[in-house]
């Protein structure tokens, strides 16, 4: 599947914002490919379709996990925010023969992470929350971050992610510890 096509098809299923927020981290992904020597077209369509069932209904999300069980399905133990992204994963493949492990996981963990991240995975998951639409508290820190260091940005992300969702007593997904753990001990 071709950029521009992938482009055409999340026109059609996604709200505006959401649209605009797509390209901003297919955008990104595709620079940071370039900084860390990733596979630029890789992470532009990752990054293009990593939302593409984030509107689907809980039911319809949860059945696309279903059909493809793995080590990420205990997700719908959690949060159904975690959802659309295995789901996403899922839907790609059966909708449009996209079969590429690479892109697959860089989908499945676009929203938590897990430990051992490839490299594709670290560029969709760091995309996702610095594309330029993007504007949480803290979020300049870890765009400069991803200029110099992509193992810094990344658990950078993750511990504000973990620091914000423990403010709102919300749950955290085992495996976003498991991914602030593991880049914290390489780093020691
Ligand atoms: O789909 P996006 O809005 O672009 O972003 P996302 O897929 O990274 O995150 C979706 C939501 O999931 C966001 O509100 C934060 C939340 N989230 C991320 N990690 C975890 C989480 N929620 C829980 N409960 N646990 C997590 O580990
Ligand atoms: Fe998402
Ligand atoms: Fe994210
Ligand atoms: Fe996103």
């Amino acid at each position: 599947m071709q950029i521009d096509e992938a482009e055409q098809v999340i026109k059609e299923i996604l709200p505006e914002k959401r649209f605009v927020h797509s390209v901003g981290v297919s955008e990104t992904a595709g620079k940071l490919a370039n900084r860390y020597g990733g596979d630029v077209y890789k992470a532009r369509l990752a990054g293009m379709l990593h939302d593409i069932v984030k509107y689907f209904s809980d039911d319809e999300l949860k059945a696309l996990i279903l059909r493809k069980p793995g080590t990420w399905s205990d997700c719908l133990k959690y949060s159904d925010k975690l959802w659309h992204a295995p789901a996403g994963a899922v839907y790609v493949q059966e909708k449009f023969a996209i079969d590429d492990p690479d892109i697959l996981n860089a989908m499945i963990y676009h929203t938590t992470g897990h430990k051992e991240m490839t490299l594709l995975e670290k560029i969709i998951f760091l995309a996702d929350y610095i594309e330029p639409n993007r504007s949480f508290p803290g979020v300049d820190t870890v765009r400069e971050a991803a200029e110099r260091d992509l193992n810094e940005a990344v658990r950078l992300e993750l511990q504000k992610t973990i620091a914000y969702l423990v403010a709102k007593q919300q749950s955290v997904y085992p495996k976003t510890f498991e991914a602030y753990n593991d880049l914290v001990m390489k780093n020691d």
